[in-house]
């Protein structure tokens, strides 16, 4: 198997911690340079036709896109250690937290970034104002995180899971790109730095 990722992009990330975690070994990686825009090449789009990174293409040639999509087939393939859940409430709360890490943080947090920073004017069709709005939404998300992570080592079911890989990589892409001090924010600034002090969050 080959996963195209790219040096300092968060969803790939997600996708070499997860292969980290579960010490896959049998995985070529191809990193491609955003910067570059080697991620829209024609060889690129006919793996990714979206040109978004990761892409996982399989021994068959077959293509699976979408971080998530990735992670959860190689969770089927190894399932230990467990990082989607278990019991049907694990299950139901990894999924809750990933979810709304996704729609209450990463989008608003991704948004205010890709709306509003230079170096995103070549690769998205830029609104400031929306931008700006996007990162006050985020701003009180995290003030919301801040209290919700207190006396939490992990955001779901007390165990490590793909809800923190989603949680952490975009916290520490995203935060920084968006100039929001979280410094004050105890809870917050304890959680990433217990997550991220896994070996596998040294990728
Ligand atoms: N929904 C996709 C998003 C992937 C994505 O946006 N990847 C970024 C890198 S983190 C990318 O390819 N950006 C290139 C661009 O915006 O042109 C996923 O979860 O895999």
């Amino acid at each position: 198997m080959k996963i195209y990722s790219s040096a300092f992009a968060p969803s790939p990330r997600k996708v070499l911690i997860f292969i980290a975690e579960k010490s896959i070994e049998n995985i070529e990686v191809i990193n491609l340079d955003i910067g570059k825009m080697e991620h829209k090449t024609p060889e690129y789009k006919k793996i990714a036709p979206n040109s978004r990174i990761p892409a996982l293409v399989l021994d068959n040639g077959d293509v699976i896109l979408e971080t998530t999509a990735i992670c959860r087939y190689l969770e089927c393939l190894h399932p230990n250690p467990n990082l989607f859940g278990e019991t049907p409430e694990e299950i139901a709360q990894i999924e809750m937290w990933y979810s709304r890490i996704s729609f209450e943080l990463m989008l608003p947090l991704m948004h205010g970034f890709r709306h509003t920073h230079p170096h995103m004017s070549e690769l998205e069709n830029q609104n400031n104002e929306f931008g700006l709005a996007q990162r006050d939404l985020a701003v009180q998300s995290l003030k919301y995180y801040e209290n919700e992570l207190a006396g939490k080592e992990f955001i779901a079911a007390n165990k490590f899971s793909y809800a923190d890989i989603q949680a952490v990589t975009s916290l520490q892409f995203l935060v920084r790109l968006n100039k929001i001090d979280i410094n004050e924010y105890n809870n917050l600034s304890e959680y990433i730095n217990g997550v991220a002090a896994r070996p596998s969050f040294s990728i």
